[in-house]
């Protein structure tokens, strides 16, 4: 999967490097404790020992399900009885929540001799489980091949002329896509670099891109709040000038921060689109037309369709319908979900719930998505039930629905509209019951008490009536 030989910084965090043959030796030597195991959980703190704990797992052929640090209870406790890790693997100073203790511990160190490193697994074998919330329910572990990552990798690399010279910077979380396949182990497939701010700031991104970093990956939410700075901060913007492309992606980047990034530094963010199940389906290339709004064109090896509600194709430009994908690109299934693997499709189509458009000269737009019991937050994607039950479990919630709001920031931020029982609860408490069952970024930012929910004659709650 990556050559792992040279002597170039792979990974770099702070002051904290490794070379690509310093990696493979204490990733190599961390494999040799794997071999054999079934599946491992990673403590995807951002560190460089997260790096080589999911590095020596894919060298090892052992799944890797990679878990968010800040993961709450309750959530912890799901993937923890789903996915059955035999091992967690841990940077040696991590304090594990008591939801693992059951799990044994494997401390990841970076000593290593440099062993015969095993032999490449089967292309179709699984490397990463990776969760993934839902329109319903707790959230669901999406089996990622190799050959999925790997094509997914020399896709986009082909689309964003990415070589071995580049030194990629970014501040995402490790236990998603965009800052674990695209950002570490895109780096590594290409011989390349990687630096990790470890924390997203406007200075540190200034200070890397204007030492040796070429490109950046971020979400929309980065890129708001550097359109924000970038006309009165000049360090900032020559050094987002200086960089050979920076890279937008896990939800749309609205227009105008495009344009006040593009007015102040000559750059214009290259967009592309992708999902948990799919990797990255469509891009606008390195050379392409970089087009405010528009994902651009299908990756490499990638099919993309518009399909209408009957499931006919729609060919007509301008046309609106469901983004469908098939491609190498693919999941394999959702763990233990043979039912929701099975939804998921439609005559081999990948279905992506999202909804688009094509330009004539064939770039997609994405316009929306079929759910409305999704949201999009700061490019993490959350689903309403989840929040909705968490929020009913707290004694003073008598009733509750959960929906998303348009946000500069966040790009939707998280609402939640209340039937108190008795006295209403303090908003602040509301937020700290939902990050410590599931997970912070599932909080509610906003918290409305109402005295009862707008329903239709099935009971069902008709949340467009919501806030109008
Ligand atoms: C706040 N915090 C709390 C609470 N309130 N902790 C516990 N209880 C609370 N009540 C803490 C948080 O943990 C965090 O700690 C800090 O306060 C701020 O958190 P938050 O408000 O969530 O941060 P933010 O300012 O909203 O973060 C913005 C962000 C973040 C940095 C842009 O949303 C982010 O990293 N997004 C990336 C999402 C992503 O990678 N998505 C990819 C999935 P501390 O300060 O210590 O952190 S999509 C994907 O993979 C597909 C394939 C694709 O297309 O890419
Ligand atoms: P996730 O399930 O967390 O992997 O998020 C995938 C979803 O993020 C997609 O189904 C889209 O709704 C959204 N998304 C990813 N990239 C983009 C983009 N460039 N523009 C708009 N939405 C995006």
């Amino acid at each position: 999967m990556f050559p792992l030989q040279s002597t170039c910084v792979a990974l770099r965090f702070g002051d904290r490097t490794l070379t690509h043959a310093e990696l493979a030796a204490c990733a190599g030597t961390v494999a040799r404790q794997l071999t054999g195991l079934p599946r491992v959980a990673v403590w995807a703190t951002p560190t460089i020992e997260t790096c080589v704990a999911v590095v020596a797992a894919l060298l090892a052929g052992v799944p890797a399900v990679p878990l968010n640090p800040k993961v709450g209870e309750r959530e912890l406790a799901h993937i923890v009885a789903d996915s059955a890790p035999a091992a967690v693997l841990a940077a040696p100073r991590a304090e594990l929540p008591e939801g693992l203790h059951s799990v044994p511990r494997l401390d990841v160190t970076l000593d290593g001799d440099t062993p015969d490193l095993p032999e490449e697994p089967d292309a179709e074998a699984p490397a990463l489980i990776v969760y993934t919330s839902g329109t319903t329910g707790a959230p669901k572990g999406v089996v990622l091949p190799r050959r999925a990552i790997v094509s997914t990798l020399d896709a986009v690399a082909q689309a964003w002329e990415w070589t071995g010279d580049d030194v990629l910077v970014h501040a995402l979380p490790l236990f998603h896509v965009h800052g674990l396949i695209l950002g570490v182990l895109g780096p590594l497939r290409r011989g390349g670099t990687l630096h990790h701010l470890g924390k997203f700031s406007t200075a540190e991104l200034a200070r890397a891109l204007a030492g040796d970093g070429t490109m950046m990956f971020g979400v929309p939410t980065m890129y708001h709040r550097i359109a924000e700075e970038v006309g009165e901060n000049a360090e900032l913007g020559a050094a987002l000038k200086k960089a050979r492309l920076l890279v937008s992606g896990s939800a749309a980047l609205p227009v105008r921060d495009h344009e006040r990034i593009a007015a102040a530094t000559g750059q214009r963010v290259v967009e592309r689109y992708g999902m948990t199940e799919t990797l990255m389906n469509t891009s606008v290339r390195a050379d392409g037309d970089r087009r405010p709004g528009a994902v651009g064109l299908p990756l490499p090896g990638v099919e993309v369709r518009l399909v209408d509600d009957d499931g006919a194709t729609l060919d007509d430009t301008g046309a609106v319908g469901e983004i469908q994908v098939r491609g190498p690109n693919l999941f394999t299934e959702y763990l233990n979900r043979p039912d929701a693997t099975a939804e998921a499709f439609a005559d081999g189509w990948f279905r992506t719930g999202d909804v688009g458009t094509r330009d004539a000269d064939g770039y997609f737009r994405i316009v929306g998505r079929k759910a409305t019991d999704i949201i999009k937050s700061g490019g993490y994607k959350i689903g309403a039930g989840e929040i909705e039950n968490a929020l009913l479990e707290h004694p003073a919630v008598k009733e509750v629905a959960v929906t998303g709001e348009p946000d500069d920031d966040l790009g939707e931020r998280i609402v939640a509209w209340i039937v108190p029982s008795g006295e209403e609860p303090a908003a602040e408490e509301l937020a700290d019951h939902v990050a410590r069952l599931l997970t912070p970024h599932k909080r509610p930012r906003s918290v409305r008490f109402v005295e009862s929910l707008p329903r239709n004659d099935m009971g069902k709650v008709m949340k467009r009536a919501l806030g109008t």
